[in-house]
């Protein structure tokens, strides 16, 4: 059974559907790891109601959703999309790997940090775009491999997931208005699918 993880979403229904035909992603068999950022931009709820579908689904909490949650503009949102952004993890880890929204400060205990650190954080792809520019491999202590969205690959130049050591940044652009696309990856085979967002 593959697992796939899938970048930032923003509202992008369209290419959240393309990208995971593209995939040939299995429903009720395979699994999805969403990195957050569903509640957002035009259609967030067909987005919702089409990740009701997914068997195996794990999805963290990204910024806007728990925008949605702090704000107190969930009037007007109906109950089953409510408790589906409640139900949205701080982060997931699983055998050494950890996805997460934004990341979080290695230089500070784990432990200390909370879910604004979370879905909020930006330091993990700074840090890891800076080792790269004095050419060293960037290694995320603590973990095998670290997913993150929220921090777009575009503004190191990149269209692509990028591997900075262990850390992966999947948010490449869909959000509406950054050109850029939605990303799905196989967490085992790094093979990836994009669609195109506007
Ligand atoms: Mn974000």
């Amino acid at each position: 059974m593959r697992t796939l993880v899938i970048g930032d979403i923003h509202g992008q229904y369209e290419a959240l559907y393309s990208v995971l035909l593209k995939s040939g992603f299995r429903n009720q068999e395979e699994r999805l790891i969403v990195l957050g950022d569903i509640y957002d931009g035009v259609n967030p709820e067909c987005c919702i109601d089409f990740l009701f579908t997914i068997k195996h689904l794990v999805c963290v909490m990204g910024n806007h959703d728990q925008a949605v949650m702090d704000a107190g503009i969930r009037e007007g949102i109906s109950d089953r999309y409510i408790s589906f952004i409640d139900g949205m993890r701080p982060y997931f880890e699983e055998n050494g790997l950890l996805f997460i929204h934004g990341g979080f400060d290695p230089r500070k205990p784990f432990a200390m940090q909370d879910i604004y650190d979370f879905n909020g954080s930006r330091t993990l792809p700074h840090m890891g775009w800076e080792a790269h520019q004095r050419g060293e491999d960037f290694i995320v202590g603590g973990f095998n491999e670290v997913y993150v969205g929220h921090t777009r690959t575009q503004i190191y130049g990149f269209f692509q997931p990028l591997k900075l050591g262990n850390l992966w940044m999947m948010d490449t652009g869909a959000a509406p208005g950054c050109g850029g696309y939605l990303s799905v990856m196989d967490i085992k085979t790094k093979e990836f699918w994009q669609v195109k967002c506007s």
